[in-house]
């Protein structure tokens, strides 16, 4: 029997990178409600997986997480302990979880280390979602202690790219400036960027982060989560700088310092996945921003959050 890789969140900005591949089974928010024990045990009982990627999750940017602390909170503890239990009884030996970079402690030593999840708490404006994944840390800890699974997580940093939910108000920072950014010049307004633009961050194209996923599932075997960086940190200022010369947009920029900046910074340390894949080449962020942004301006009709699609309903 061929063996088969169930990816959680099929339709989403990682997920999607494994549609139509070889052996790779995609499950969208159509094919099972994660959050619900049944409907999950009931899917998943009835196909036999080998692999499990789990990158479903109720996910947004700073305003839906600081929007939404609730569901954010209740509807991934939901998930996650549903997939990888469900997982467990259907004796699936192999699991890749994702986490995220926000559930690192605000006030920690830098670089951002596996070892330092728990040493403190999480930023303000994202502990719902944080602590919530930081559970889904300690249940795959769990169960490799108890039952000996070949489970573990993942902490990409923020990720971008296509089939990411472009909602102006919660969704991720690179694709509400894309939207933001298409709106202004399409109608002659001032593009408007919340905060001061100072704050620094590490972003990875979604098709690097599923080629390195890939990689974990079949090779790495540790107690320990590992992080998926480039560790090269730029600032929202200059994101904002090439996607305004990638869409061309001549009008005003403003900045809103009302808005939050969340975090200044959070530069992780990627020697791990370095170690092991000495080779890997990152993709440079002007070029993932460019093909982003032409598959942005292409399927505008069509794609999530430029139709009031809500962020409560999107996942990774
Ligand atoms: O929160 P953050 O790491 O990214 O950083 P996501 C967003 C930065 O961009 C902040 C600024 O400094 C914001 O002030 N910014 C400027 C904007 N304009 C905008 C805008 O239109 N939308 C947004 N969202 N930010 C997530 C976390 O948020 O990062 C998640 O909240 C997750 O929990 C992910 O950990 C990695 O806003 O993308």
């Amino acid at each position: 029997m061929s063996k088969k890789i169930l990816v959680t969140g099929g339709n989403g900005l990682v997920g999607s990178n494994f549609k139509g591949k070889k052996n790779y089974v995609t499950w969208g928010r159509d094919h099972c409600d994660l959050r619900n024990k049944y409907s999950v045990e009931k899917s998943m009982s009835e196909e036999i997986f080998d692999g499990v990627i789990h990158a479903a999750a109720k996910v947004g940017g700073l305003g839906g997480n600081m929007n939404f602390k609730g569901e954010f909170f209740y509807e991934n503890i939901m998930i996650n302990t549903n997939v990888i239990e469900t997982a467990r009884k259907t004796r699936v030996e192999n699991l890749v979880c994702f986490l995220s970079t926000c559930v690192f402690p605000n006030d920690v030593e830098y670089p951002l280390t596996e070892k330092n999840i728990h040493m403190g708490p999480p930023h303000f404006s994202n502990d719902a979602y944080a602590y919530a994944k930081r559970m889904a840390d300690i249940q795959i800890r769990a169960y490799r202690e108890q039952y000996g699974l070949n489970y573990k997580s993942v902490i990409p940093t923020n990720i971008y790219g296509i089939n990411d939910n472009f909602d102006i108000e919660n969704g991720h920072v690179v694709p509400s400036l894309i939207h933001k950014c298409y709106i202004a010049r399409e109608t002659n307004t001032p593009l408007t960027i919340w905060g001061s633009g100072k704050p620094l961050r590490e972003f990875i194209y979604n098709k690097d982060v599923a080629k390195l996923t890939e990689w974990v599932l079949h090779n790495y075997n540790e107690d320990e989560p590992i992080i998926l960086s480039t560790s090269e940190e730029i600032s929202i200022k200059e994101v904002v700088d090439m996607i305004i010369e990638i869409m061309n947009f001549k009008g005003e920029v403003k900045w809103d310092i009302n808005k939050p900046d969340g975090q200044y910074r959070k530069p992780s340390d990627n020697s791990k996945i370095k170690h092991y894949l000495p080779n890997f080449k990152f993709t440079p962020i002007y070029k993932g921003l460019s093909e982003t942004i032409s598959w942005f301006e292409t399927n505008y009709d069509k794609i999530r959050g430029t139709k009031n699609q809500s962020i409560v309903t999107s996942q990774q």
